[in-house]
């Protein structure tokens, strides 16, 4: 099943449905449109996989050496060496038991094993938007994209569907931080909450966007964080703590806890999301900068290893450039 925001989100409002029957029309374009840009923006990765796969998967006889160049294309690419193993052997179990003649059923086969190791979890992947307010908090290493993709996710929860949006600057380390959330707040055209002066308590700043949520009624509250590292222990408690003060505000919220990680620093990445998941429970991942990286496999090695879905991914530094994560379209835009 393709996956778009209206996959991904559950809303209360009809919003959402109107949309999906409005664009019924357009959307087998709309979505050609939208695979050919991600197939176009995962080419660095895509053209290190791609050309591997096919030297080796058609190239005629299929023997040890074929199974360990394919291993070694996707250990590059950063699928890790637990999934590739897996995957590797799954395929060859199939070529032996002679269910697969050729490259064509060979890649064929490969894309969809490794589209079944994206895939989340039924029940697992989806961010359900049916709280007064639901509230959102982006969390990660600093630099992976938190502030960038609040701004276009609240962009695309207002423009697709009807969501209206509060930001809460909860990142009070740095001026140049809520500055850049503002900025994020204007282009997408959402109100923002900002601390009263640098170095306010971030619990307090979170407190008070969910509290004004509430008063004015929006749809969903994102709160930004200061980046950390999942080695700083006193920084890492102190999420637990902005967790615990949203909870005061709004019993259960915040409900979705998202981790950027950047896809570029590979299995450094998987690393992260490990220690992260450790000390906040953590929802979804959003892989970031997909574009500028010859290493998205790590999307693979993620669902595989740690069993977190991937929710959404980054694939450049324009507002549209945040979409759902497809499990089949992102395996068939790496091989194809
Ligand atoms: N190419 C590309 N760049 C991205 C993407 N997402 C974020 N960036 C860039 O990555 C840089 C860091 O992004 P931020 O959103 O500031 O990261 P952050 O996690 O908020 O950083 P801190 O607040 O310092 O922890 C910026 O220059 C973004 O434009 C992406 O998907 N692709
Ligand atoms: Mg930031």
């Amino acid at each position: 099943m393709a996956r778009d925001w209206t996959d991904l989100f559950i809303t209360s409002s009809g919003a959402a449905g109107a949309t999906a029957t409005a664009t019924a029309e357009e959307e087998p374009e709309r979505r050609r449109g939208f695979f050919r840009r991600l197939r176009d923006n995962l080419s660095k990765t895509r053209s290190a996989l791609a050309a591997e796969v096919q030297a080796t998967l058609f190239s005629g006889d299929v023997d040890a050496e074929t199974w360990e160049r394919l291993e070694e294309a996707l250990i590059m690419a950063d699928v890790g060496a637990t999934t590739t193993a897996r995957v590797v052997a799954q395929l060859e179990q199939e070529a032996e038991d002679g269910g697969l003649e050729g490259g064509e059923a060979l890649s064929g086969r490969l894309q969809e094993l490794l589209a079944d190791i994206a895939r989340p979890k039924e029940g697992d992947d989806r961010i359900d938007l049916r709280h007064d307010p639901a509230v959102i908090m982006a969390v990660g290493v600093n630099g992976t994209g938190k502030t960038t993709t609040i701004g276009k996710l609240a962009w695309h929860l207002q423009r697709e569907l009807g969501q209206t949006v509060l930001l809460g600057a909860a990142d009070t380390f740095r001026a140049a931080a809520v500055e850049q959330l503002q900025g994020w707040a204007q282009r997408a055209g959402c109100d923002i909450v900002t601390p009263d002066r640098e170095g306010a308590d971030p619990g307090a700043v979170a407190f008070e966007a969910v509290r004004r949520g509430r008063e004015q009624g929006v749809d969903v509250v994102i709160i930004d964080t200061a980046g950390r590292l999942h080695t700083q222990d006193a920084l890492m408690a102190e999420l637990g703590k902005i967790r615990r003060v949203i909870g005061k505000q709004l019993a259960d919220a915040p409900h979705e806890t998202l981790l950027t990680v950047d896809s570029t620093t590979g299995q450094n990445g998987l690393r992260q999301a490990k220690l992260f998941s450790e000390v906040v429970p953590v929802d979804g991942i959003v892989l970031t900068k997909l574009d500028g990286t010859a290493k998205g496999g790590i999307a693979l090695a993620i669902s595989g290893e740690l069993g977190i879905p991937v929710k959404l991914i980054g694939i450049g530094e324009q507002l549209d450039d945040l979409r759902p994560f497809d499990a089949d379209d992102f395996a068939r835009a790496l091989l194809s």
